[in-house]
């Protein structure tokens, strides 16, 4: 059925039944039979399973009111994926689940996130997201005019190769990286002395499996999933330098067409997703259980953990970079990431 006839449904039924039903068909009449999701990954990655659980709490709990269907792959704007956040405000996306990454080129403040080497591990992370700079993260994002509901995690973006194993920036001089489309990217893989390439990530995996560039970068799930081992990517090396959050958003006017209780509802399941979707993206990674690195060196790739001294010489290349970056987030909101993660508890 479409608005209209929705509409004239309700003004015959209306007739029939009196002047409250008039208001209940008008409030319903707003929703839609579909609201749509997107995501960059689809469900057999953490991050889209995280867009099909909050899809999924939210339809069972308002018993089918709020419809919600994803479409992976940013499908919604041609895999385009740093057009993303300009395209939730208006409204051509209903709601995300998405990468602070992606989103950096219109909120600035999200570059946050990748300040080389400024969260060191997940309780970092966690530190950064559940502190007051977290909670500035979400006001600026609801100021730049989506509505942030809850955080997410793609993960730390570890170093993949075709060629030989990375233990310091001398490793990756003129080696070709594909980065995602956003300039500190850029700056960073440059400032190591690698040759860096801009792409979507659709563009990605042709252009690893051509050879048209040699590595990436991207969270060991991404790896595993994406099966970047049958795309030449034969070295990995944890260096840990960034992690991308994601964020679950609905644009505005969206958010404002639905009840109050209805909005809570959606706001839950996004807490809720996040947070079993947080624990999914750490599986095999985190606290007794590493078997993912195992599981990633029985398919033939070396896995290089880097010493903290190695660990400390990509930093030094790196703080020119981090240093300029921190003035463009704003030097207030990079110290008080700063201060929580000094703060974090220790494993
Ligand atoms: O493009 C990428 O590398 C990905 C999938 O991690 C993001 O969307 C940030």
């Amino acid at each position: 059925m479409d608005r209209r006839s929705v509409l004239k449904a309700g003004t015959t039924g209306a007739a029939a039944l009196g002047a409250p039903f008039i208001i209940r068909s008008a409030s319903a009449q707003q929703y839609r039979p579909e609201y749509r999701l997107s995501t960059v990954v689809g469900a057999a990655f953490p991050w889209g399973k995280g867009g099909e659980i909050w899809g999924n709490l939210v339809r069972e709990r308002t018993q089918g009111r709020i419809n919600i269907k994803m479409y992976p792959g940013v499908s919604l704007i041609n895999g385009d994926q740093t057009r993303e956040f300009s395209a939730i405000r208006q409204g051509v996306i209903d709601m995300a689940v998405g990468s602070t990454i992606n989103w950096s080129p219109q909120v600035k403040e999200l570059n946050l996130f990748s300040l080389p080497f400024l969260s060191q591990d997940h309780a970092g992370l966690d530190a950064i997201t559940q502190s007051e700079a977290g909670k500035r993260i979400m006001q600026i994002v609801d100021k730049a005019g989506v509505v942030p509901l809850a955080w997410g995690e793609n993960g730390f973006r570890e170093l993949t190769n075709s060629r030989r194993e990375i233990r310091s920036p001398a490793d990756m001089k003129g080696l070709k990286f594909r980065i995602v489309g956003s300039p500190i990217f850029t700056e960073v893989f440059t400032a190591l002395g690698a040759n860096p390439t801009q792409m979507s990530w659709a563009d990605a995996q042709p252009a690893l499996a051509s050879g048209a560039v040699e590595g990436q970068e991207n969270p060991m799930h991404i790896f595993t999933a994406a099966k970047l081992h049958t795309l030449a990517q034969k070295f990995v090396t944890r260096w840990g330098y960034v992690a991308d959050p994601l964020i679950f958003v609905v644009n505005r006017e969206v958010w404002q067409s639905w009840t109050p209780a209805d909005q809570e509802i959606v706001r839950a399941s996004a807490i809720e997703a996040g947070k079993q979707e947080i624990a999914i993206a750490r599986k095999g990674l985190s606290g007794g259980d590493m078997s993912m690195i195992k599981d990633v060196e029985a398919l033939g790739v070396k896995v290089t953990e880097l010493t903290p001294a190695e660990k400390a010489e990509f930093q030094r290349v790196l703080k020119p970079a981090y240093d300029k970056w921190a003035k463009t987030i704003g030097a207030d909101l990079v110290k008080q990431a700063e201060a929580a993660v000094a703060a974090r508890p220790r494993a």
